[in-house]
């Protein structure tokens, strides 16, 4: 039987929805107008007004948020909340030189961790669970959000963070962890590990995995769900919005509900911004509706992904999104043909190879070069060069299939490829290096 955190929300009838978000938006755009200077200058530059905003219909109306205007007002420009009033800040890695700092109130951590247990509840989670929470803790969501949210669920909480990965086995048998947290790419090394320790997946008591902070193909949930004996549950997030739980998978696995009690979803064409209806893929955009001291109106996020409003057999009637197929900044434009890393990965699973791999895309003479690496299993290894190139060719012909070009495949040893305890990094893009 499905289980619900928040069954009044999450199965709410559609009318009620949006009378819920009309209020809420009207609310929030008032408070966002009154307090935070940055966001009342951009209004004003758009000509809007508070009063033209009735309901989430005048959404349209609203000036778009994006990650350049956050560098403009980092690091307090968008704060609409006195500091007194501000307990937290989490942050990105700011690796991309895209630092975000968001501040919370009590308020706000409050509701961010009911999202988390809302995804919790869906992947199954009681009172009765362990979970083992190995997203990175610190100034990264995802360790304090999955963990306030396993409190709030009422699990025994194991707060390991990432790393160190042997303990974490040794943690998860001794203490029988049966809900894992982590990225796909760190489950994919658990399992791995797991395998390598000489245990199998009857040895430890896991039963579901909640993934997120990268993108991961079906073929990675696969390749996970069986190593670790699992049912894999994807979650959603990004620091702008608070942090995972933005939305969430549930038994049916065909996407992820989104909290729309808190965030409204639009998808719009990121070249004319225009908005877009359900079921084409463009770029995902939220307005936090409850935030208190950072909230977001018409957040631009990046990420590329599809909506849909068909009903899901779980009874929630959140609308949906599907995986992000990748960041709009992470698709890589090889020899003119627009390439996403998840596209490669599908073609490598599906063709019975592990999820490490390495794409490094070159500039040569003007041409552009793609290679890809990807580590052979223990029993795929053979002495036999003529075999081993042959199945490379067989791969490139594959991923020529899928993307329109032809890359290098490299076979590489078994754990040649540094494993990855956070985000993966799956591209190299030497390009870059030399612009
Ligand atoms: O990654 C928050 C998070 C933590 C989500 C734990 C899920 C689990 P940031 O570091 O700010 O926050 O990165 C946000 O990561 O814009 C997406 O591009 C990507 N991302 C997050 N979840 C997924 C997912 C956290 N399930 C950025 N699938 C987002 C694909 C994801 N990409």
């Amino acid at each position: 039987m499905e289980r619900y955190w928040n069954e009044e929300i999450e199965t709410m009838s559609r009318e009620d929805m949006k009378k819920l978000q009309d209020e809420r938006l009207v609310a929030q755009v008032k408070h966002v107008y009154e307090n935070v200077e940055y966001y009342r200058n951009l209004m004003d530059e758009n000509v809007v007004k508070p009063d033209d905003i009735k309901s989430t219909d005048d959404l349209h109306k609203l000036p778009f948020l994006t990650k350049a205007d956050l560098r403009d007002a980092y690091p307090y420009g968008l704060l609409a909340k006195p500091l007194s009033d501000c307990v937290r800040i989490q942050s990105t890695s700011g690796t991309t030189g895209r630092r975000v700092v968001a501040f919370y109130t009590q308020h706000d951590i409050d509701l961010w961790e009911d999202c988390c247990a809302r995804a919790i509840t869906a992947a199954g989670g009681t009172n009765e669970d362990v979970c083992q929470v190995c997203y990175g803790y610190g100034l990264f969501t995802g360790g304090p959000g999955l963990n306030g949210g396993s409190h709030k669920v009422g699990c025994l909480t194991l707060p390991m963070s990432s790393g160190n990965t042997e303990r974490q086995i040794q943690f998860m048998r001794d203490l029988g962890s049966t809900i894992l947290c982590c990225t796909p790419s760190y489950a994919a090394y658990i399992g791995e590990t797991l395998h390598d320790m000489g245990f199998t997946p009857d040895d430890i008591k896991l039963k579901a995995g909640i993934f997120g902070a990268e993108p991961w193909t079906e073929e990675m949930r696969h390749s996970i769900e069986k190593s670790l004996g699992i049912k894999a549950y994807d979650i959603y997030g990004l620091t702008e919005t608070s942090g995972p739980g933005v939305s969430f998978e549930c038994s049916e696995q065909t996407g992820m509900h989104i909290n729309e009690d808190h965030f409204i979803p639009e998808i719009i064409d990121p070249e004319t911004c225009e908005v877009l209806p359900d079921g084409e893929v463009g770029e995902l955009v939220f307005t936090s509706i409850t935030k208190e001291a950072f909230p977001l109106l018409r957040y631009r996020t990046r990420d590329l992904c599809v909506l849909s409003r068909k009903k899901c057999s779980c009874g929630r009637t959140l609308i949906k999104m599907t995986k992000p197929m990748g960041r709009s900044d992470d698709m890589l434009i090889i020899r003119g043909v627009n390439v996403f890393p998840s596209q490669i990965e599908t073609v490598l699973i599906d063709k019975g190879y592990s999820p490490n791999y390495l794409i490094e895309v070159d500039r040569v003479k003007n041409s552009d070069t793609l290679d890809i690496s990807v580590e052979m299993n223990p029993e795929q290894l053979s002495d036999d060069v003529k075999d081993i190139q042959e199945r490379e060719k067989e791969l490139a012909s594959a991923v020529k299939t899928m993307l329109g070009i032809s890359p290098r495949v490299h076979l590489v040893e078994p754990k040649s490829i540094t494993r990855s305890e956070g985000k993966a990094v799956r591209v190299i893009d030497k390009r870059k290096l030399h612009d």
